[in-house]
């Protein structure tokens, strides 16, 4: 599955921690969006969605949620809850977001600016997606 979990270094001193994010350097592309999740309510679920294009990384930066994660072969938990941890996906991954905390504000960093039409948000032309380019590459 493309994804990985990126660690960043805070700069910490005796007045706390301070994290620094910079396009194609901690994050692996460059960044021209920027948003957040805050006040989540308990049963949400949000995504439910893979991308035509964009990447993303995301970054808990206070409470917790989880992602599931579905690349049409494997599935798998992630469980993000730390500020210097940030969870890259390419976009072909299918992701859900849940299990937020009353107190979670997730961050995310984009790919691109926000279109509609990237988004694939009905499973079965996700899985129609991921055969046609497997196809395109021969696999
Ligand atoms: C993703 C996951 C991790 C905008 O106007 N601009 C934006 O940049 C975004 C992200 C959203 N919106 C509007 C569109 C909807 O009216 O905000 C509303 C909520 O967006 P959406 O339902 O797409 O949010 P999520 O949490 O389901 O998904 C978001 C991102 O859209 C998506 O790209 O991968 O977070």
């Amino acid at each position: 599955m493309d994804i990985k979990l990126i660690q960043f270094s805070p700069h910490g001193d005796d007045r706390g921690q301070l994290v620094a994010l910079e396009e194609t350097r901690e994050i692996p592309f460059p960044i021209k969006r920027v948003y957040y999740m805050y006040k989540t309510v308990p049963d949400a679920v949000r995504g439910k969605h893979a991308h035509r294009k964009l990447e993303q990384v995301l970054v808990c930066l206070h409470g917790s949620c989880k992602v599931r994660l579905d690349d049409g072969k494997e599935k798998q938990v992630v469980l993000l809850d730390k500020p210097w941890e940030g969870l890259y996906l390419s976009n072909v991954v299918w992701r859900e977001m849940f299990d937020f905390s009353p107190d979670a504000v997730l961050m995310v960093l984009a790919s691109d600016y926000y279109d509609e039409a990237d988004y694939i948000r009905n499973y079965g032309d996700f899985l129609a997606f991921l055969r046609k380019q497997s196809e395109k590459e021969g696999n």
